[in-house]
């Protein structure tokens, strides 16, 4: 049959038909989704429990006036695969896939949290540097030019090319947060300084920059939009999931994903003043990128490409990655606090502690994004998170 919107009970119609229920079986079914895009069903028998999640014609957040394609949903199922082929401990596992219904059914994990959650409840993470340095390392080099053949890879950014949920990035991540834009979402006593934001040639020219190399590098399959709330964690345990903006894209933007989100909770926890959760916070984020980058060049190292071999040009290569993933942490932090998707981290706070909050978001992306135009390396957060002189 073909596509329809489900309801909870036609999602149990539609795991049933999967056979991953059988047909007699007293199954419930519920509506969990509060993320921006998708319906998401838990159903549950004694016996086991599931997700079935499909994508609506429309972006869910915004409702039918934002009309979005339904193959995000097969760029999700395809690059969680894709993720998980090469790190299957940190990745959701997709159990079933179905092109009619832009439906997939996912193991539950809901005996895990959103990490979102778990960083405002100031819980400190076991392994999170580790496990996000290995997710993104090792599924970032498996689709480079460094693990595949040209023509293989060249198959695969077709395959993955998805221009709708570029588009948001784009316009969410990239322009409307550095001018006026109605879809913007500033609070009353942030917009002063949004307004001096939007005067800052430096500082647009530095987010142009870019924004052209989200545009144009298609380095590897990125998730395209790993936030603390595409992962869930517990004991001895993290998954990504969420990835339907996966495409090819420049290396450091999943990674300042990572690094801005971790950002945006110190932004909380400062001005709450938990100083012993936000120096864990700027820890992480450190121990994050070194991570990375030791497992990727180690990586590097077994290239297939003996034209990609050389030591000198790896180096340049993730010092690169270095600077884009601090430029694109800079612009997670900004359109978090000015664009249309806000973090909890922040809008839970009071207004005065949001108010400060921002300000420490705003400041820090723009320091961020400046020196990523530059020969800036990862220690420039320990400095960025100092204390100011007072003068
Ligand atoms: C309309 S979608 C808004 C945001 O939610 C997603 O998770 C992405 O981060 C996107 O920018
Ligand atoms: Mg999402």
């Amino acid at each position: 049959m073909s596509y329809q919107v489900f309801d909870s009970l036609a999602a149990i119609d539609f795991a049933k038909a999967k056979g991953f229920f059988p047909n007699e079986a007293q199954v419930s079914s519920h509506e969990i989704g509060d993320g921006n895009l998708n319906l998401v069903f838990q159903l549950s028998t004694p016996e086991r429990s599931l997700i079935v999640k499909q994508a609506l014609p429309y972006a869910r957040c915004v409702g039918e006036s934002w009309p979005l394609t339904l193959d995000r949903a097969r760029i999700e199922a395809e690059t969680l695969q894709a993720h998980a082929k090469v790190a299957p401990d940190l990745v959701v596992k997709v159990l079933d896939f179905d092109l009619e219904k832009y439906a997939m059914v996912q193991e539950d994990l809901s005996h895990l949290v959103l990490l979102r959650k778990r960083l405002i409840d100031v819980e400190k993470v076991d392994n999170l540097a580790e496990d996000l340095a290995r997710y993104l390392a090792d599924s970032l080099y498996a689709y480079s030019d460094f693990a595949l053949a040209a023509q293989a890879k060249k198959a695969l950014v077709q395959n993955f090319t998805n221009p709708e949920l570029c588009q948001i990035t784009e316009d969410l991540f990239f322009t409307d947060p550095f001018r006026e834009h109605e879809r913007n979402d500033i609070f009353p006593a942030t917009r002063p300084l949004a307004e001096e934001l939007w005067q800052d040639v430096m500082l647009l020219d530095a987010v142009a920059e870019l924004k052209a190399r989200f545009l144009s590098c298609p380095q590897s399959l990125l998730h395209g939009d790993v936030h603390s709330g595409s992962v869930f964690s517990g004991p001895g345990e993290l998954k990504v999931i969420d990835a339907e903006f996966g495409f090819f894209g420049p290396i450091g933007f999943d990674v300042g994903s990572v690094i801005g989100n971790l950002l945006l909770a110190w932004c909380r926890h400062k001005t709450l003043g938990n100083n012993d959760y936000a120096d864990w916070l700027e820890e992480e984020s450190l121990s994050f990128w070194d991570l990375f980058e030791s497992r990727f060049r180690t990586l590097l190292a077994g290239t297939q490409d003996p034209g990609l071999a050389s030591e000198g040009y790896q180096s340049r290569f993730l010092a690169q990655v270095q600077r884009d993933a601090l430029g694109y942490a800079g612009c997670e932090l900004i359109r978090r606090t000015l664009g249309l998707a806000h973090v909890a981290d922040i809008t839970s706070l009071d207004d005065a502690q949001r108010s400060d909050a921002e300000k420490k978001a705003l400041a820090l992306g723009r320091s961020l994004i400046l020196a990523s135009q530059g020969s800036c390396d990862i220690s420039l957060i320990r400095r960025l998170l100092k204390p100011s002189p007072v003068r």
